[in-house]
């Protein structure tokens, strides 16, 4: 069985004020034809759908008409898409009953009270039997699970090693002879990069495109990858932008599939095919996502931005969006026109000259350079802010009964 492991879209995200949506389009009509192509079984989305928890009607469009498009793909079985922490779960989980007439399983959010088989997707073959069951669990916030700030370190990842090994239990109990297969939508990190609070850099992992956001989503923890019970064959995980194996090529991310910032621009984008036979993980095959435009941050002195100004022509269809950092001893005016109109006469054609999309100077003095600032902070969720104004006014954290009723709240659910 052949499954195609994506997440992390984030349609209807913008960058510097540029719109996407045709790098969205694009990547989901090639989307549809790798799927077909590769002959894939199963569509595993992990994650963060929608760039916001309320999506621009566009978005949610492309978002539906890729879905209703992917039926007429014969090899393909089945969809299971998961809620991210950038989604709305009861927006995503509202349309489940459509979705499942078309064998699209959605699972948008994560309660202790649903039933068990809503988190179980089996996938059978043309033999009629059960080859692979997803267990597809979304973005589980810690106090779902029962945990609150004062739990220790690692209660948390007990707390979801048991979660994954009752699904584990569950869904070979009703199929035996099925291979396993998790999503999740978290921060896995073996213990080292926990420590580094980075990827390392040797056997091919790399530096995590993301690292400020394992410090992000410090409050909810790194997990290790050993909260996968090791009955899963293979762990498709979203929330980390870049793609690479946590653990022995067993639990992989897959990364963003188009940039939302430019430090991802810097390295090419992928989709997974993972290959499941009998009962065994065969092979993990990275393909690249072909970029409609390319997504670039330059730096450097005056004359090195132009000379690489020149250097942004290309075969991709869109004009690249390009974000400027130029670093010069002392303020002077008028530098950022001046690029602007060589930009201008080194692409006369408008539809085909780079958008400078972002623009910065930094200071440069006795040869050491000013460090660039941070990169910009997450926006911040409603329980973000519900619990900061919560420690400002109780001095301390709110408990996770607290944040479970305000979480019932801003989703309308009865608690
Ligand atoms: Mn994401």
């Amino acid at each position: 069985m052949r499954l195609l492991h994506t997440a992390d879209w984030h349609l209807g995200c913008e960058l510097a004020n540029a719109p996407r949506a045709a790098e969205h389009e694009a990547f989901l009509d090639w989307l549809l034809g790798a799927l077909a192509e590769h002959h894939c079984d199963a569509l595993l989305v992990a994650g963060d759908i929608f760039d916001q928890t309320q999506p621009s009607a566009a978005a949610q469009e492309a978002y539906y008409r890729f879905l209703a498009r992917a039926t007429s793909i014969t090899s393909l079985r089945r969809i299971v898409v998961v809620g991210g922490n950038h989604d709305s779960a009861t927006r995503l989980d509202a349309p489940e009953g459509v979705l499942q007439a078309l064998d699209v399983a959605v699972v948008g959010g994560y309660s202790a009270s649903a039933d068990i088989s809503r988190y179980l997707v089996p996938i059978s073959a043309n033999d009629g039997r059960v080859h692979v069951v997803v267990v597809a669990l979304p973005y589980v916030h810690g106090w779902k699970l029962g945990i609150d700030d004062q739990a220790s370190p690692g209660a948390l990842a007990e707390a979801f090693q048991r979660l994954y090994t009752d699904l584990a239990d569950a869904a070979l109990k009703r199929w035996p002879d099925a291979a396993l297969v998790a999503t999740g939508h978290l921060t896995c990190a073996r213990e080292r990069e926990l420590v580094a609070g980075h990827a390392t850099d040797d056997d091919h992992v790399g530096t995590l495109d993301a690292p400020q956001e394992i410090h992000m989503v410090g409050t909810l923890g790194a997990l290790p990858p050993t909260i996968f019970d090791e009955r899963y064959r293979y762990v498709a995980l979203g929330h980390i932008h870049k793609g690479y194996p946590v653990d022995r090529g067993r639990v992989w991310y897959c990364g963003t599939p188009v940039a939302v910032n430019f430090a991802e621009g810097a390295s090419a984008r992928k989709v997974l095919l993972v290959d499941l036979e009998e009962g065994a993980l065969r092979n993990v095959q990275p393909i690249v996502v072909p970029a409609t435009r390319r997504v670039v941050e330059l730096r450097g002195d005056e004359a090195s931005l132009r000379a690489a100004l020149a250097t942004l022509a290309g075969d991709e269809p869109e004009p690249a969006l390009v974000s400027m950092i130029l670093e010069s001893p002392e303020p002077a005016l008028g530098q950022r026109d001046a690029i602007q109109a060589h930009l201008d006469s080194l692409y006369p054609d408008r539809s085909r000259r780079p958008v400078m999309a972002a623009w910065r100077e930094i200071r440069t003095t006795d040869g050491g350079t000013t460090p660039p600032p941070p990169p910009p902070m997450e926006r911040p969720t409603p329980e973000m802010v519900f619990r900061r104004a919560w420690i400002e006014r109780h001095q301390s954290p709110p408990d996770a009964g607290i944040m479970a009723a305000f979480a019932s709240l801003m989703s309308n659910e009865v608690p």
